[in-house]
């Protein structure tokens, strides 16, 4: 993939304005702050396609950007954000749970960013164990990993599989830095294996409804199991 070849594509405040997907998506959550869109620019090489603060709470939509016209990333609003009110609370939850759970989603993958320095809040296991019973395949990414020395670092990694329950052995747990660029190529890596996937089933792509109108439904259509290369080897 030419991970030169990126844009910024549309941002959305409710989930039923998304339309249908185009393009698989890997959708990016975790709390407010804990790095998404500097992982983002990061990986696309990109000093400011997502917007970068330090004060948390600064993506308040689902952003789209676009890889190489192959996949689409989704910027997920930042979780746990105490200073904002109910109602806001109750929309970003109905955004990331609308999205999440809408099954005409070609999601391929989540990535489920935790702070590298802390052990997962609540709202991390919460979340997690929400993609382990929806079954979407996810992996962690640990950000922030430059901010710890050597010995803090291992005393970290040693512990974090035991502090997310519903993280299997198999699944994928990396280090990342958006400010050194460690796990970078292992993340394109991914991404690529994923898009490898997806282009051989292109009959996980919802229909379009203008193919929808061509052909209309019939008892033909099964439901396609889907098996990800490469995580769980
Ligand atoms: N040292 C270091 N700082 C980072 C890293 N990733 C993010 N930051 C800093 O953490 C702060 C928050 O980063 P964002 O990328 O805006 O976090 P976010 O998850 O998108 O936050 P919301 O949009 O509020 O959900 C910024 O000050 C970043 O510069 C990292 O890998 N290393
Ligand atoms: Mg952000």
């Amino acid at each position: 993939m030419n991970y030169h070849n990126v844009s910024f594509e549309a941002a959305y405040g409710l989930h039923q304005q998304i339309p249908l997907s185009r393009l698989p998506e890997v959708a990016f959550s975790g709390r407010s702050n804990v790095g998404k869109s500097s992982l983002i620019n990061r990986l696309l090489g990109r000093k400011a396609l997502a917007r970068v603060s330090s004060e948390p709470g600064k993506t308040i939509t689902i952003n789209f950007y676009n890889l190489d016209n192959q996949l689409h990333l989704v910027d997920l609003p930042g979780y746990g954000f105490a200073k904002v009110g109910l109602s806001e609370k109750q929309r970003w939850s109905g955004l990331i749970e609308g999205y999440l759970k809408d099954e005409k989603r070609f999601l391929g993958m989540v990535v489920q960013l935790v702070d590298i320095r802390h052990p997962p809040t609540n709202q991390d296991i919460e979340m997690i164990r929400f993609l382990s019973e929806m079954e979407i395949p996810f992996i962690i990414v640990l950000t922030k990993a430059d901010k710890l020395n050597k010995s803090e670092r291992t005393a970290r990694l040693a512990s974090i599989r035991q502090e997310l329950p519903d993280v299997g052995e198999d699944t994928v747990i990396l280090p990342f830095s958006s400010k050194d660029g460690e796990g970078v190529e292992q993340l394109r890596e991914i991404m690529d294996q994923l898009v490898s996937f997806c282009a051989e089933h292109p009959e996980l792509l919802p229909t379009q409804p203008e193919e929808a109108a061509e052909q209309p439904q019939t008892a033909e259509d099964e439901e396609v199991t889907v098996e990800y290369i490469g995580f769980d080897e």
